[in-house]
């Protein structure tokens, strides 16, 4: 293999010498920032080294700086105009060493003295971070190693997701804080929740407490349930943030809302709660827009789950309503919307909101590949934004290959490969490529019942859909990404995850 295995693949990442950074034990991490502290934190623990404000005069060290964003006249300008004070021992006549355009941005220099990592926001330390523990090598008992590397790094697109199904298994607060550190490895930063279906309502809402008392305590084929109460939901935002992390929470409606009406018999025209339902089925549920308690519950919930997310956007579903007519639907979707604005959150729904009125910004999320592209590539047109998670490629609940014990099958066998050889700018001709915001893995968990399930199926292919949302169009090549990915299995191992050893490449374990 030629060169250090960082993924997703940097924009920038140069060798500078053969001549490894050997790390002493108790080295300084000097972050003179505050915001730049829980970065040093995290870098500390992994180099075994110490939190510093201050460096002592040349003694070897990590050293992290918060340039501020480029328009902050408090920070230095990273641009030549701004005058910020040059790297040392930059390569002679380097021009593309500046800090690249974006808010998660990092440059990352490993040389004689140390290690000098500059970003603007917390976000962009945390990348950082997250590269040096893909560079660093050596066993604990030996000594550990950087290569003398300079690194100039910034995504491709700001929404880098994965969507979790916790309705239908659900995922204790401990799992899903593994699966966020997971993310953080691959420098994605959008945790979407599923937390409602016609299985289960996940999530206590202070307005509507028979939700979860009613339809928590089961999954899919009568599977233990659970829910998560106020306190389990800000655990998961904080610690989503603290790795640079949004969480965005879907409630789905106006379909899969059996759960809501097994807990509310308002909300059925017959006026009585309909039967649990731990089936895997899907369409058969829905909400209805000429009985009065519908409203009064969209406004709630919406307003309800807004006011626990400190994150911009809300999920509004919206997906798979069957024998709904037109109307009733763009009506129900213009309700939940409109509740979610009041809030003063950005509109995320399902790709069939595309059929209804939306405004400018909406962010709509695509999936089903079988359907007719021409809503969405006409929606963007119109201003809307466009998530994209192709089934074929992204739907990490599907089957490897046939037979594998795991998963569904309806988007069709999504191999490594499938997940890696796609290009965001053109899945959908016709869309401009401006109206993509990103990309977005989903997992659904029908058939997913413990963590190591929901691993097996995120690994590898979730540092795929990594690099497809991270790296350039001209970074991208599946060759190198199979030598590269090769590599991160031994940490998986190490970290005791479970995940499946595709035959498309030959693992380093
Ligand atoms: C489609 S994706 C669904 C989910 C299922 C998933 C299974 C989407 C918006 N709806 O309800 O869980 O397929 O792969």
């Amino acid at each position: 293999m030629t060169g250090p295995a960082v993924v997703p693949r940097p924009l920038r990442l140069q060798q500078l010498s053969d001549q490894p950074f050997v790390l002493v034990a108790g080295i300084a991490v000097v972050a003179p920032d505050s915001a730049a502290r829980q970065a040093a934190e995290r870098l500390a623990t992994l180099v075994g080294g110490s939190v510093q404000a201050t460096a002592a005069p040349d003694a070897a060290a990590f050293r992290l700086r918060l340039l501020g964003p480029a328009d902050d006249e408090r920070y230095p300008r990273t641009d030549p105009a701004g005058g910020e004070e040059a790297l040392p021992a930059l390569p002679a006549g380097e021009s593309d060493s500046e800090l690249p355009a974006g808010a998660e941005a990092y440059r990352l220099h490993v040389h004689g003295d140390g290690v000098d990592v500059d970003a603007r926001t917390p976000a962009g330390l945390g990348h950082a971070v997250t590269t040096l523990a893909q560079l660093l090598t050596g066993t604990s008992g030996g000594a550990r190693t950087l290569p003398a590397v300079l690194v100039v790094d910034a995504p491709r697109f700001t929404w880098r997701g994965l969507s979790i199904d916790v309705a239908r298994h659900f995922v204790r607060v401990a799992d899903l804080d593994v699966v966020i550190d997971l993310m953080a490895d691959h420098k994605l930063n959008v945790l979407h929740l599923h937390l409602t279906d016609d299985q289960a309502w996940r999530i206590d809402l202070p307005s509507r407490p028979e939700l979860v008392r009613r339809s928590s305590g089961a999954s899919v084929g009568g599977d233990p349930g659970g829910h998560y109460t106020g306190e389990d939901y800000a655990h998961l935002v904080a610690h989503a943030a603290a790795r640079g992390i949004v969480v965005v929470p879907e409630l789905d409606v106006p379909g899969h809302v059996n759960a809501a009406l097994h807990a509310y018999g308002e909300l059925s025209p017959s006026g009585r709660p309909t039967d649990e339902y731990l089936g895997i089925d899907v369409g058969f549920s829905r909400l209805t827009a000429a009985l009065p308690a519908t409203d009064a519950f969209l406004h709630d919930v919406f307003r309800d789950v807004a006011a626990m997310t400190p994150g911009s956007y809300v999920h509004i579903g919206g997906d798979e309503v069957q024998g709904m007519a037109p109307d009733e639907y763009a009506a129900l979707v213009g309700t939940a919307a409109a509740a979610v604005r009041a809030a003063g959150k950005q509109v995320v729904g399902w790709q069939e909101i595309a059929t209804t009125p939306l405004e400018p910004g909406t962010v709509v999320q695509y999936w089903d590949v079988h359907a007719d592209p021409a809503p969405f590539v006409a929606a963007g047109a119109a201003g809307a934004r466009l998530l994209l998670s192709p089934g074929d490629r992204t739907y990490l609940d599907m089957k490897y290959h046939p037979g594998y014990p795991l998963g569904l099958e309806w988007a069709g066998h999504v191999e490594l490969r499938d997940s890696y050889d796609w290009e965001p700018a053109t899945l959908l001709p016709g869309l401009p490529a401006e109206a993509v915001l990103g990309v977005e893995a989903a997992v659904w968990t029908e058939t997913l019942r413990t963590l190591d399930d929901l691993t097996t199926m995120l690994l590898p292919r979730l540092a795929a859909v990594a690099e497809v949302a991270w790296s350039a169009p001209d970074r991208r090549d599946w060759e190198d990404f199979r030598t590269r990915v090769a590599a991160l299995g031994a940490r998986w191992d190490a970290a005791g995850l479970s995940w499946y050893p595709s035959p498309q490449v030959d693992w380093q374990r």
